[in-house]
């Protein structure tokens, strides 16, 4: 029997009904997990990071008990995100309909061209670290930091839990 391990997604959306977007990524997720060990966090209103002129984002953190590898996981997000209508040359900073970000999977480290795990902006993003920190106060990164500790440190920058 193939090995389950948790991974944590971020979910982001600032474009076409966000809370929607997210909420339905979600349960898109939720079918990917073995089990209905699954928790998702509130959802959280946020200020976009990078370029001003767009809209407020809606975020939210989700856990899956999975038996999918990390690129069998992403190419699984990534049909969710597609499915959403996502187009995928848009400016990399800009607004999106919906972004399904693989945090942490399992407690491991992942560099290839494809992924970065964990991600490589999590520790400096309110929008994603107060999610998790609701959702797994104990968690702790690869490398040993405390997500609780990361999280009370960070500037929350006008971040709402809706
Ligand atoms: N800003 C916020 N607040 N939330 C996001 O999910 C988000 N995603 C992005 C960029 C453009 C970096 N800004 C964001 O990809």
């Amino acid at each position: 029997m193939k090995e389950k391990v948790i991974a944590y997604i971020g979910l982001g959306s600032n474009l076409s009904n966000p809370r929607v977007q997210v909420s339905t990524a979600a349960k898109e997720i939720a079918k990917l997990s073995v089990s209905n060990a699954i928790t998702l966090s509130s959802l959280y209103l946020s200020k976009p990071m990078g370029p001003q002129d767009q809209d407020d984002y809606i975020n939210a953190v989700i856990a899956v008990e999975t038996s999918l590898s990390a690129l069998e996981l992403l190419d699984a997000l990534q049909a969710i995100e597609n499915a959403a209508g996502r187009v995928r040359k848009e400016n990399r900073w800009g607004a999106r309909i919906l972004d399904c970000d693989i945090l942490l999977y399992s407690d491991d480290t992942i560099e290839n061209e494809r992924l970065t795990v964990p991600h490589y902006g999590m520790k400096l993003r309110e929008f994603v670290l107060l999610p998790l920190a609701e959702i797994a106060p104990n968690l702790h990164l690869p490398d040993g930091t405390s997500i609780n500790s990361l999280a009370s440190e960070i500037n929350g920058n006008g971040i709402v839990k809706l």
